[in-house]
């Protein structure tokens, strides 16, 4: 999954594709790099991000879905809490919802999520993107976040959304101490895919790997960490990794795999 950030002050790539013909240039770099999906997104999730109104959001993400799809057929997802945003995003061509608020930030999300019979990523996140790196708290990481998404995934099937459509993404740096919450999360991930749903991965150019790195590494520096992330996510089996630097990662992977398929049956 490639990222398309249209916002001009994401973490990762703030503020490179807020024009819309650059967004679509990145897109179709992405699409050529060998993305089978791209995540569009028009609201910052960094913490400390502040909050984008819904008519902001819309303008910035809605023409650039639409370019998208009609020159691709590419899944393309919208990562987005708001339901409005959701339907809007459907409605112009996208096919998946990435809500990091795991379909609780409205009181019409699930109800949403089932009106639009699209495919829906819960991910994982303790406390909102305004503060949750204040002073995140776990006794035990990895399983904690397994039984939140494990009842979130429950939640969406009681209020109709099918099982099929369900993924889920333990949401690195999301209210998540750089190393003491991150590493174990990464380290645990099989507690997430032995749920049973497609998990998706998202730790490319995230401040941990910075952090492990000496510290102070730009983003657009944290290629080699992101890989290295990637790799732990794909051994755990989870089913993609969204990333900023496809061209790269889809090498790694189809090298991780082919090693992986050479290996002597047991
Ligand atoms: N990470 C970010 C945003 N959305 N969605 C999912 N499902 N999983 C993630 O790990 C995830 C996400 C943050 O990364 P980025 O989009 O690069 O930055 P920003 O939120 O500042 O736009």
């Amino acid at each position: 999954m490639g990222v398309v950030n249209v916002t001009p002050d994401s973490f990762s790539d703030g503020g490179r594709h807020a024009d819309r013909a650059a967004a679509l240039d990145h897109a179709r770099r992405l699409i050529a790099e060998g993305a089978d999906m791209l995540d569009v997104g028009g609201e910052s999730t960094r913490p400390g991000a502040e909050p984008v109104g819904e008519d902001e959001e819309m303008a910035r993400v809605l023409p650039l879905i639409e370019a998208v799809r009609a020159e691709s057929d590419i899944a393309i997802s919208i990562d987005t809490m708001k339901p409005a945003l959701a339907r809007a995003a459907m409605a112009a061509g996208a096919t998946l919802w990435n809500d990091v608020s795991a379909l609780r930030y409205a009181p019409d999300s699930l109800g949403a999520a089932v009106e639009l019979g699209c495919a829906v990523v819960l991910m994982h996140m303790q406390g909102e993107p305004r503060t949750m790196q204040a002073e995140p708290h776990y006794d035990d990481v990895a399983a904690e976040v397994a039984g939140f998404l494990g009842a979130r995934a429950a939640a969406a099937m009681a209020a109709g959304v099918a099982r099929e459509r369900i993924w889920l993404d333990p949401g690195i740096g999301f209210g998540k101490h750089m190393t003491r919450h991150n590493l174990p999360l990464l380290a645990g991930l099989e507690q997430i895919v032995a749920l049973g749903f497609p998990v998706l991965l998202g730790a490319s150019r995230k401040s941990f790997i910075s952090a492990l790195d000496g510290g102070g590494v730009a983003a657009d520096q944290r290629l080699g960490g992101s890989i290295a992330a990637a790799l732990a996510g794909a051994a755990a089996g989870v089913a993609a990794v969204r990333v900023h630097d496809v061209r790269a990662t889809v090498q790694a992977l189809n090298v991780w795999a082919a090693i992986e398929q050479a290996r002597p049956q047991s």
